[in-house]
């Protein structure tokens, strides 16, 4: 749904991405850039320049974990910032019984289809759902509800019977019944623009009903105009929380991010679709990856902060780059890496990372041999892990055994590593083609 700025920021990071180090100038014009991208997602402009502020504030002075580019860094630094303003995720709870739920929002808003949904949804929690309408005004309007009532076990449709004259006799009828229940819904007629009248009706509701939720369901697709909706609605009511609906559609993600910052509520729920169950607890951390779309990059910087210490890192940089690195230190490697999520996501990291990737699929080193290594190397003697020229033709067919592994395969490994030690020494002093020639050379027919 949130393609559109995912689009915008993807290219900003493209742009980014290849550079050794994070330059000031760099984040100045990527920053600048998903500031233009935020408003034309519908980001009001206020709220961009905050978010603009916040991340420039975080980034400055923040170290880049050494495994990771500076524009992987910047990305999380981004999705971080989105997932605070988006707000935690608020888990549903029942504060009294019976708990009262008020919607209210725009004509055609989803405020109908939502109470059905909320009442699906709480009925799934084994709690007793009473269901009332307030739309006394749209023709079938209360028939709608009362006809979704019928397909939620364990949730009943106020019925005051034809003839219900005034919405305080519907709404106070229902009070009365309301204590049976665990949960109360009132869902409310909607008007095409904000009226006063319109207003003190719902006032006129809340009095009586004193909700324990006020939720402004809100279609995602009204763009910009969503903002004054908000600051209207939460500016005569109390609103405690935001539904966002019709986020199956392609509205763009700003919306969910300036509504969140305007009416200072967390936004509780989306819609995601017309079905009873097609209602999701609203979740920062998801709507960020989803509205950044680089939740990959982001696991992962996630993933090698928690496996790399500072000092490993840099030690295990200074080893590759120095090319003397032992067949114990070429496994430990192997070892952080496969724990980090697999090789080619590694590689990728380093500069020149998609071209090593390629490289190393043609010699052959994947996932899979990787395990099939660390047993090898494990069959090793301390002696011979440190010096792999010890290795004759005895030993290695001894390793083999060991690691219930094959002479050729152990002869494999030694190559890849001696293949490996040179690139990597050759990548230092600069020949970059001369290196993919040599390892060219050690592959393995
Ligand atoms: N795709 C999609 N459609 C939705 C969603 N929520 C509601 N709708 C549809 O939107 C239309 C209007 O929904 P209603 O629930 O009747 O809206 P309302 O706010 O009660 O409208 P009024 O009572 O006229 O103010 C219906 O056709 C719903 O099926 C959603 O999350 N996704
Ligand atoms: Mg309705």
């Amino acid at each position: 749904m949130f393609d559109f700025l995912s689009n915008k920021l993807t290219e900003v990071f493209g742009k980014l991405r290849g550079s050794a180090v994070l330059k000031e100038s760099d984040v100045d014009m990527a920053l600048r850039e998903i500031r233009l991208a935020l408003l034309d997602a519908d980001v009001s402009l206020e709220v961009a320049k905050t978010f603009i502020s916040k991340v420039k504030e975080k980034a400055i002075g923040q170290e880049v974990i050494r495994s990771v580019s500076p524009a992987q860094m910047v990305i999380k630094i981004v999705h971080d910032q989105l997932v605070e303003l988006l707000g935690e995720r608020v888990e549903p709870k029942i504060a009294g019984r019976p708990h009262k739920i008020l919607l209210v929002g725009l004509q055609g808003a989803g405020k109908t289809t939502t109470a059905a949904k909320l009442a699906h949804y709480w009925a799934g929690m084994a709690k007793k759902v009473l269901l009332c309408s307030a739309d006394i005004y749209r023709p079938a309007a209360m028939e709608q509800l009362q006809i979704l009532s019928t397909k939620i076990a364990g949730a009943n449709f106020y019925d005051e019977g034809l003839g219900q004259s005034s919405v305080e006799k519907i709404i106070n009828g229902a009070m009365s019944k309301s204590t049976e229940y665990d949960v109360f819904i009132i869902d409310t007629a909607g008007r095409l623009q904000i009226d006063d009248m319109k207003m003190a009706e719902l006032q006129t509701i809340n009095n009586i009903v004193q909700a324990d939720e006020i939720l402004l369901v809100a279609d995602m697709m009204t763009g910009q105009e969503a903002l004054s909706i908000a600051s209207a609605f939460s500016s005569k009511l109390p609103v405690t929380g935001v539904i966002l609906t019709r986020a199956d559609g392609d509205a763009r993600g700003g919306v969910a991010l300036s509504m969140r910052e305007v009416t200072g509520c967390p936004i509780r729920f989306i819609g995601t679709g017309e079905q009873l169950d097609s209602l999701s607890i609203f979740d920062a951390e998801r709507m960020a990856g989803r509205l950044l779309g680089m939740g990959d990059v982001v696991a992962l910087v996630e993933k090698a902060r928690q496996a790399f210490s500072q000092q490993e890192t840099e030690k295990a940089a200074q080893l590759l780059q120095s090319g003397n690195f032992t067949l114990d230190d070429f496994v430990h490697q192997m070892e952080k890496m496969s724990t980090m999520g697999g090789l080619k996501t590694i590689v990728k990291m380093l500069p020149q990372g998609q071209k090593i990737n390629s490289m190393m699929e043609q010699v052959g080193v994947s996932d899979k041999t990787i395990a099939h290594h660390i047993a090898i190397v494990r069959s090793m003697t301390a002696k011979e892990r440190a010096n792999h020229k010890l290795l004759n033709g005895s030993r290695r067919k001894r390793i083999a055994l060991g690691s219930g592994t094959s002479v050729q395969q152990v002869n494999q490994l030694i190559k890849q590593y001696e293949s490996m030690c040179k690139f990597f020494r050759q990548i230092q002093s600069g020949g970059f083609m001369k290196s993919i020639a040599s390892l060219m050379k050690g592959r393995v027919k």
